[in-house]
């Protein structure tokens, strides 16, 4: 484990770019429910009942019911050692993008900048009809809220089916082509668009650290694959660069 963190050091302390993408493993150590795996939330909902956009539109209630568990769920949460970590990463000797499919907004609160939420935030619902946004923190809300034009509001999160903004994709795009390293931690990368980026900035010369309690389709195509708890392993690395 400890030649695996010098390893992934050693190419941190060469590099001029690099990104992190995280998932929902980042924040698994906070107390919040992965998707997969044993005790993900798939296992108990069904993301077809909960997580795309024909849900919501057949029931809202249900869709606003899971949703105000989890804004609650989130709201109690803090950042891990991992979220602190990557925040650190952003005083590297390196330019410095973190990309997240997490919608919990942890890595703000850990103190990162500079973070790219590609699958949107918890914290932000919107109208479909008009086009309305606003920041909410409210918990719970009413299952579903209702927008001034009428129509029901949504959180402001990415389902099966829908495409990622495009405005973050660029960013993250342009992050991807110039980063020389890419840390991958906590996401079981079988969810597309977000599951190709490493192998983006791979493709454009980028070398790869995954960190993950288990083997993921990413694992044979990282340079460093590290097994453990991303609240483990993040820190030893940022330890050993800074
Ligand atoms: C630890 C740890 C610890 C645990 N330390 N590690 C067939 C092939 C390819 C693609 C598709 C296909 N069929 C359909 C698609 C497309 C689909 C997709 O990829 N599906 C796959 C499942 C097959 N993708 C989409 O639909 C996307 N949109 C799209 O493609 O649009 C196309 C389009 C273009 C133009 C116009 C219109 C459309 C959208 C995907 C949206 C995903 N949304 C969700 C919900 C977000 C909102 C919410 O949270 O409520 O995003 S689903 C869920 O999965 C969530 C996550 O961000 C995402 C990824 O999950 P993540 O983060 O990787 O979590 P887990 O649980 O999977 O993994 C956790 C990992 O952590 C594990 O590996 C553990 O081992 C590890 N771990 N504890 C370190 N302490
Ligand atoms: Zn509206």
């Amino acid at each position: 484990m400890k030649h695996l963190v010098e390893k992934a050091a050693e190419l941190l302390n060469k590099a001029r770019a690099v990104v992190a993408v995280t998932g929902a493993g980042v924040s698994a150590e906070s107390g919040i429910p992965t998707f997969r795996g044993e005790d993900g939330l798939w296992n108990t909902y069904r993301a077809e009942d909960l997580a795309t956009p024909e849900a919501f539109a057949k029931n809202p209630a249900l869709v606003w019911q899971w949703y105000n568990w989890r804004r609650g769920l989130f709201r109690k949460s803090s950042p891990n050692p991992a979220h602190v970590a990557l925040a650190k990463m952003e005083n590297g000797p390196f330019d410095f993008t973190l990309v997240t499919q997490n919608i919990d907004g942890l890595h703000s609160l850990a103190g990162s900048k500079n973070v790219l939420e590609v699958h949107g935030s918890i914290w932000r619902i919107r109208c479909d009809t008009c086009g309305y946004v606003e920041h909410n923190e409210t918990v719970p809300l009413p299952e579903p809220p209702f927008c001034t034009c009428g129509a029901p509001l949504r959180p402001d999160v990415v389902w099966f089916g829908e495409a990622l903004e495009a405005g973050i994709i660029g960013k993250v795009m342009e992050a991807l082509m110039r980063a020389e390293v890419v840390i991958v931690a906590g996401t079981s990368s079988v969810v597309y668009p977000a599951a190709s980026f490493a192998v983006t900035a791979m493709q454009a010369g980028a070398a790869c650290i995954e960190v993950n309690l288990h083997n993921t389709p990413l694992t044979p195509m990282a340079d460093v694959a590290i097994c453990g708890k991303a609240g483990d392993i993040m820190p030893q690395i940022v330890k050993a660069i800074l």
